[in-house]
Protein backbone atom coordinates (compact mmCIF):
# COMPACT_ATOMS: atom_id res chain seq x y z
CA UNK A 1 0.00 0.00 0.00
CA UNK A 2 1.76 3.18 -0.90
CA UNK A 3 0.03 6.88 0.20
CA UNK A 4 0.05 9.23 -2.26
CA UNK A 5 2.76 11.93 -2.46
CA UNK A 6 1.13 15.52 -2.71
CA UNK A 7 2.43 16.53 0.61
CA UNK A 8 5.80 16.47 2.34
CA UNK A 9 3.42 16.17 5.67
CA UNK A 10 1.91 12.77 5.10
CA UNK A 11 3.15 10.05 6.76
CA UNK A 12 2.23 6.71 6.55
CA UNK A 13 1.95 4.49 10.11
CA UNK A 14 0.02 1.55 10.84
CA UNK A 15 0.50 -1.73 13.13
CA UNK A 16 -0.81 -4.71 12.22
CA UNK A 17 -4.13 -5.66 13.01
CA UNK A 18 -5.10 -7.28 16.35
CA UNK A 19 -7.13 -9.55 14.86
CA UNK A 20 -4.95 -12.34 13.91
CA UNK A 21 -6.51 -15.84 12.81
CA UNK A 22 -5.75 -17.26 15.93
CA UNK A 23 -7.63 -14.00 18.16
CA UNK A 24 -10.52 -15.12 15.86
CA UNK A 25 -10.49 -18.63 16.79
CA UNK A 26 -10.10 -18.18 20.54
CA UNK A 27 -13.29 -15.81 20.66
CA UNK A 28 -15.42 -18.10 18.16
CA UNK A 29 -14.84 -21.21 20.50
CA UNK A 30 -15.15 -19.76 23.27
CA UNK A 31 -18.47 -18.10 22.20
CA UNK A 32 -19.54 -21.68 20.79
CA UNK A 33 -18.93 -23.22 24.01
CA UNK A 34 -20.78 -20.75 26.15
CA UNK A 35 -24.27 -21.45 26.87
CA UNK A 36 -26.28 -19.22 25.33
CA UNK A 37 -23.98 -19.21 22.00
CA UNK A 38 -22.33 -15.59 21.55
CA UNK A 39 -20.65 -14.61 18.53
CA UNK A 40 -18.63 -11.61 18.98
CA UNK A 41 -20.04 -8.46 16.28
CA UNK A 42 -16.66 -7.60 15.94
CA UNK A 43 -15.59 -10.15 13.50
CA UNK A 44 -18.85 -9.05 11.11
CA UNK A 45 -16.09 -6.40 9.49
CA UNK A 46 -13.70 -8.83 6.93
CA UNK A 47 -13.55 -7.09 4.14
CA UNK A 48 -17.12 -9.10 2.26
CA UNK A 49 -18.74 -7.49 5.52
CA UNK A 50 -17.75 -4.21 5.74
CA UNK A 51 -18.99 -3.93 1.93
CA UNK A 52 -22.33 -5.60 3.07
CA UNK A 53 -22.58 -2.97 6.29
CA UNK A 54 -22.02 -0.07 3.75
CA UNK A 55 -24.51 -1.72 1.82
CA UNK A 56 -27.20 -1.70 4.75
CA UNK A 57 -26.23 2.17 5.02
CA UNK A 58 -27.75 2.17 1.57
CA UNK A 59 -30.82 0.56 2.64
CA UNK A 60 -34.04 2.41 3.14
CA UNK A 61 -35.27 0.89 6.20
CA UNK A 62 -31.93 1.48 8.07
CA UNK A 63 -31.99 5.09 8.69
CA UNK A 64 -28.90 5.50 11.11
CA UNK A 65 -26.05 6.55 8.57
CA UNK A 66 -28.58 8.35 6.22
CA UNK A 67 -29.50 10.64 9.54
CA UNK A 68 -26.68 11.21 11.03
CA UNK A 69 -24.63 11.87 8.16
CA UNK A 70 -27.54 14.75 7.18
CA UNK A 71 -26.87 16.04 10.76
CA UNK A 72 -23.45 15.98 10.15
CA UNK A 73 -23.74 17.99 6.95
CA UNK A 74 -25.87 20.68 8.24
CA UNK A 75 -23.49 21.14 11.75
CA UNK A 76 -20.28 20.41 10.95
CA UNK A 77 -19.32 23.76 11.25
CA UNK A 78 -20.90 24.59 14.55
CA UNK A 79 -18.91 21.17 15.46
CA UNK A 80 -15.89 22.10 13.74
CA UNK A 81 -15.96 25.76 16.39
CA UNK A 82 -16.71 23.39 19.01
CA UNK A 83 -13.70 20.86 18.62
CA UNK A 84 -11.54 24.12 18.45
CA UNK A 85 -7.76 24.86 16.83
CA UNK A 86 -4.79 22.83 15.80
CA UNK A 87 -6.73 19.15 17.13
CA UNK A 88 -5.44 15.71 16.41
CA UNK A 89 -8.39 13.76 15.56
CA UNK A 90 -8.89 10.14 16.37
CA UNK A 91 -11.91 8.54 14.79
CA UNK A 92 -12.75 5.31 16.01
CA UNK A 93 -14.52 2.86 13.56
CA UNK A 94 -13.65 4.80 10.98
CA UNK A 95 -14.56 2.85 7.99
CA UNK A 96 -14.98 4.26 4.80
CA UNK A 97 -14.47 7.96 6.69
CA UNK A 98 -17.59 9.29 4.25
CA UNK A 99 -18.81 11.63 7.51
CA UNK A 100 -15.76 12.63 8.40
CA UNK A 101 -15.26 14.82 5.76
CA UNK A 102 -17.84 17.19 6.52
CA UNK A 103 -15.91 17.32 10.02
CA UNK A 104 -12.16 17.84 8.21
CA UNK A 105 -13.82 20.61 6.03
CA UNK A 106 -14.61 22.44 9.17
CA UNK A 107 -11.74 21.66 11.71
CA UNK A 108 -9.28 25.23 12.35
CA UNK A 109 -5.78 24.02 11.27
CA UNK A 110 -6.29 20.43 12.34
CA UNK A 111 -2.82 18.84 13.59
CA UNK A 112 -3.34 15.23 12.21
CA UNK A 113 -6.07 12.70 11.22
CA UNK A 114 -6.25 9.32 12.87
CA UNK A 115 -8.35 6.65 11.39
CA UNK A 116 -8.28 3.76 13.51
CA UNK A 117 -10.25 0.54 12.28
CA UNK A 118 -9.93 -3.27 12.89
CA UNK A 119 -10.15 -3.86 8.99
CA UNK A 120 -6.80 -3.22 7.72
CA UNK A 121 -8.20 -3.10 4.25
CA UNK A 122 -10.76 -0.84 4.64
CA UNK A 123 -8.88 1.50 6.91
CA UNK A 124 -5.92 1.58 4.06
CA UNK A 125 -8.31 2.38 1.54
CA UNK A 126 -10.00 5.14 3.09
CA UNK A 127 -7.21 6.55 4.52
CA UNK A 128 -5.89 6.70 1.01
CA UNK A 129 -8.63 8.70 -0.12
CA UNK A 130 -8.45 11.16 2.72
CA UNK A 131 -4.95 11.88 2.30
CA UNK A 132 -5.65 12.23 -1.50
CA UNK A 133 -8.63 15.68 -0.93
CA UNK A 134 -7.15 16.90 2.39
CA UNK A 135 -3.36 17.38 1.57
CA UNK A 136 -2.39 19.85 3.90
CA UNK A 137 -3.21 17.47 6.96
CA UNK A 138 -1.29 14.94 8.51
CA UNK A 139 -2.92 10.89 8.15
CA UNK A 140 -1.86 8.22 10.61
CA UNK A 141 -3.90 5.62 10.19
CA UNK A 142 -3.65 3.28 13.33
CA UNK A 143 -5.01 -0.22 12.80
CA UNK A 144 -6.29 -1.28 15.88
CA UNK A 145 -9.05 -2.98 17.72
CA UNK A 146 -10.56 -0.04 19.94
CA UNK A 147 -11.77 -2.09 22.39
CA UNK A 148 -7.58 -2.68 23.53
CA UNK A 149 -5.28 -0.27 24.39
CA UNK A 150 -3.66 1.08 21.54
CA UNK A 151 -0.96 4.09 21.45
CA UNK A 152 -1.76 6.90 19.80
CA UNK A 153 0.45 8.21 16.82
CA UNK A 154 2.88 11.24 17.35
CA UNK A 155 1.71 14.45 14.77
CA UNK A 156 4.72 16.31 13.37
CA UNK A 157 3.02 19.23 14.91
CA UNK A 158 2.08 19.42 18.55
CA UNK A 159 -1.64 19.59 18.91
CA UNK A 160 -3.61 21.73 21.44
CA UNK A 161 -5.51 18.85 22.48
CA UNK A 162 -7.23 15.44 21.45
CA UNK A 163 -10.46 14.87 20.41
CA UNK A 164 -11.95 11.18 19.31
CA UNK A 165 -14.97 11.18 16.57
CA UNK A 166 -17.03 8.15 17.63
CA UNK A 167 -19.76 8.29 14.82
CA UNK A 168 -21.92 5.60 13.84
CA UNK A 169 -23.95 4.78 17.31
CA UNK A 170 -21.19 1.91 17.61
CA UNK A 171 -20.93 2.57 21.36
CA UNK A 172 -24.67 0.89 20.87
CA UNK A 173 -22.63 -2.44 20.06
CA UNK A 174 -21.25 -2.39 23.69
CA UNK A 175 -23.28 -3.24 27.32
CA UNK A 176 -23.80 -0.30 29.16
CA UNK A 177 -20.64 -0.68 31.65
CA UNK A 178 -18.67 -2.05 28.98
CA UNK A 179 -19.48 1.07 26.97
CA UNK A 180 -19.06 3.28 30.41
CA UNK A 181 -15.41 1.57 30.51
CA UNK A 182 -14.44 2.62 26.99
CA UNK A 183 -15.59 6.24 27.21
CA UNK A 184 -13.73 6.55 30.47
CA UNK A 185 -10.73 4.74 28.80
CA UNK A 186 -10.87 7.59 25.52
CA UNK A 187 -10.81 10.29 28.58
CA UNK A 188 -7.88 9.11 29.90
CA UNK A 189 -6.27 8.05 26.35
CA UNK A 190 -7.42 11.85 25.06
CA UNK A 191 -6.09 13.61 28.31
CA UNK A 192 -6.03 17.20 29.41
CA UNK A 193 -8.63 19.05 27.26
CA UNK A 194 -9.82 16.32 25.76
CA UNK A 195 -13.15 16.28 23.56
CA UNK A 196 -15.53 13.68 22.75
CA UNK A 197 -17.77 13.86 19.34
CA UNK A 198 -19.87 11.11 19.36
CA UNK A 199 -22.91 9.29 17.68
CA UNK A 200 -25.53 7.70 19.40
CA UNK A 201 -28.66 6.56 17.89
CA UNK A 202 -31.71 7.58 20.24
CA UNK A 203 -34.88 5.66 21.60
CA UNK A 204 -38.13 5.82 19.31
CA UNK A 205 -40.46 3.40 18.12
CA UNK A 206 -40.53 -0.16 17.72
CA UNK A 207 -41.38 -0.68 13.87
CA UNK A 208 -38.82 2.03 12.99
CA UNK A 209 -35.83 0.03 15.05
CA UNK A 210 -37.12 -2.91 14.12
CA UNK A 211 -37.22 -2.34 10.24
CA UNK A 212 -33.90 -1.37 10.26
CA UNK A 213 -32.40 -4.67 11.64
CA UNK A 214 -35.11 -6.29 9.10
CA UNK A 215 -34.29 -4.77 5.92
CA UNK A 216 -36.55 -5.77 2.79
CA UNK A 217 -33.77 -6.30 0.63
CA UNK A 218 -32.18 -8.85 3.33
CA UNK A 219 -29.28 -7.08 3.09
CA UNK A 220 -28.69 -7.27 6.97
CA UNK A 221 -29.65 -10.58 7.40
CA UNK A 222 -26.48 -10.88 5.04
CA UNK A 223 -24.18 -9.44 7.11
CA UNK A 224 -25.09 -11.49 10.27
CA UNK A 225 -24.66 -14.64 8.53
CA UNK A 226 -21.46 -13.79 6.90
CA UNK A 227 -20.27 -14.28 10.48
CA UNK A 228 -20.74 -17.93 9.57
CA UNK A 229 -18.80 -17.48 6.13
CA UNK A 230 -16.01 -16.40 7.82
CA UNK A 231 -15.80 -19.02 10.19
CA UNK A 232 -15.73 -21.48 7.03
CA UNK A 233 -13.33 -19.47 5.13
CA UNK A 234 -11.07 -18.65 7.84
CA UNK A 235 -11.25 -21.22 10.57
CA UNK A 236 -12.15 -23.99 8.37
CA UNK A 237 -15.31 -24.71 10.15
CA UNK A 238 -17.92 -27.66 9.45
CA UNK A 239 -20.98 -25.26 9.32
CA UNK A 240 -24.89 -25.84 7.56
CA UNK A 241 -24.79 -22.00 6.86
CA UNK A 242 -27.79 -22.48 4.59
CA UNK A 243 -29.65 -23.74 7.80
CA UNK A 244 -29.35 -20.55 10.01
CA UNK A 245 -31.53 -17.81 9.79
CA UNK A 246 -31.19 -14.05 10.81
CA UNK A 247 -33.05 -12.89 13.98
CA UNK A 248 -33.60 -9.15 15.29
CA UNK A 249 -35.57 -7.69 17.59
CA UNK A 250 -35.93 -4.62 20.03
CA UNK A 251 -36.19 -5.12 23.52
CA UNK A 252 -37.50 -2.39 25.43
CA UNK A 253 -36.61 -2.85 28.68
CA UNK A 254 -33.12 -3.00 28.00
CA UNK A 255 -33.31 -0.57 25.19
CA UNK A 256 -31.65 -2.55 22.42
CA UNK A 257 -31.88 -4.50 19.14
CA UNK A 258 -30.86 -7.72 20.15
CA UNK A 259 -29.70 -9.75 17.14
CA UNK A 260 -28.99 -13.39 16.84
CA UNK A 261 -28.38 -16.46 14.09
CA UNK A 262 -30.81 -19.03 14.43
CA UNK A 263 -30.31 -22.47 13.22
CA UNK A 264 -33.54 -24.45 12.14
CA UNK A 265 -32.16 -27.94 12.38
CA UNK A 266 -30.21 -29.67 14.77
CA UNK A 267 -26.82 -29.56 13.57
CA UNK A 268 -23.40 -29.84 14.79
CA UNK A 269 -20.95 -27.28 14.03
CA UNK A 270 -17.08 -28.58 13.46
CA UNK A 271 -14.50 -25.98 14.59
CA UNK A 272 -10.70 -26.84 15.04
CA UNK A 273 -11.17 -30.41 16.44
CA UNK A 274 -14.19 -29.64 18.63
CA UNK A 275 -18.10 -30.89 17.79
CA UNK A 276 -20.42 -28.13 19.01
CA UNK A 277 -24.34 -29.57 18.80
CA UNK A 278 -26.60 -27.00 17.69
CA UNK A 279 -30.28 -27.78 18.70
CA UNK A 280 -33.36 -26.92 15.96
CA UNK A 281 -34.72 -22.95 17.22
CA UNK A 282 -30.88 -22.95 19.21
CA UNK A 283 -30.03 -18.79 19.10
CA UNK A 284 -26.78 -17.77 18.86
CA UNK A 285 -26.28 -14.13 19.91
CA UNK A 286 -24.16 -11.66 17.82
CA UNK A 287 -25.13 -8.22 18.57
CA UNK A 288 -26.54 -5.60 20.91
CA UNK A 289 -27.81 -2.42 19.32
CA UNK A 290 -28.13 0.03 22.06
CA UNK A 291 -30.51 2.85 22.24
CA UNK A 292 -30.06 5.80 24.43
CA UNK A 293 -31.66 8.99 25.34
CA UNK A 294 -29.67 12.40 25.35
CA UNK A 295 -30.00 12.69 29.15
CA UNK A 296 -29.53 8.84 29.20
CA UNK A 297 -26.34 9.26 27.69
CA UNK A 298 -25.26 11.85 29.35
CA UNK A 299 -25.43 10.79 32.79
CA UNK A 300 -23.68 7.56 31.57
CA UNK A 301 -20.26 10.10 30.21
CA UNK A 302 -20.91 12.13 32.48
CA UNK A 303 -20.09 9.11 35.47
CA UNK A 304 -16.40 8.90 33.77
CA UNK A 305 -15.65 12.28 33.88
CA UNK A 306 -17.35 14.01 30.80
CA UNK A 307 -19.02 17.18 30.67
CA UNK A 308 -21.63 17.38 28.06
CA UNK A 309 -21.28 20.47 25.81
CA UNK A 310 -23.15 20.17 22.85
CA UNK A 311 -25.67 18.17 21.20
CA UNK A 312 -27.30 18.35 17.53
CA UNK A 313 -30.20 16.06 16.44
CA UNK A 314 -32.46 15.81 13.43
CA UNK A 315 -36.04 16.92 12.69
CA UNK A 316 -37.61 13.55 13.99
CA UNK A 317 -34.74 13.33 16.62
CA UNK A 318 -33.92 10.10 15.54
CA UNK A 319 -30.06 10.40 16.03
CA UNK A 320 -27.83 12.49 18.05
CA UNK A 321 -24.34 13.81 17.85
CA UNK A 322 -23.18 14.92 21.41
CA UNK A 323 -19.99 16.63 21.89
CA UNK A 324 -18.34 16.19 25.58
CA UNK A 325 -15.24 17.92 26.85
CA UNK A 326 -12.75 16.92 29.95
CA UNK A 327 -12.76 19.78 32.19
C1 LIG B 1 -22.26 -0.15 13.10
C2 LIG B 1 -22.90 -0.64 15.30
C3 LIG B 1 -23.86 1.21 14.19
O1 LIG B 1 -25.69 -1.28 15.51
O2 LIG B 1 -26.69 -0.29 13.88
C4 LIG B 1 -26.15 -2.62 11.51
C5 LIG B 1 -24.17 -2.37 13.12
N1 LIG B 1 -25.72 -4.28 12.77
N2 LIG B 1 -27.03 -3.58 11.25
C6 LIG B 1 -25.73 -0.86 14.37
C7 LIG B 1 -25.32 -3.06 12.49
C8 LIG B 1 -26.77 -4.59 12.02
C9 LIG B 1 -24.48 -0.97 13.47
N3 LIG B 1 -23.38 -0.18 14.01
Amino acid sequence: MILPNSSPKQTQQHTMPQHTRDHFLDDTLTGLLRSPKHLPCKYFYDQRGSQLFDAICQTDDYYLTRTETQVMQQYAAEMGNCLGERVMLVEFGSGSSIKTRDLLDHLHDPVAYVPVDISHAHLMESATDIAIDYPEIEILPVCADFTQPFSLPTAKRKPSHNAVYFPGSTIGNFQVDAAQRLLGSIGKMCGRQGGLLIGIDLQKDRDVLERAYNDDEGVTAEFNLNLLHRMRRELDAAIDVSAFEHHAFYNDRQGRIEIYLRSRVDQTIRLDGHQLPVRAGELIHTEYSHKYTVDGFAELAGEVGWTLREVWTDPDSYFAVMHFVIL
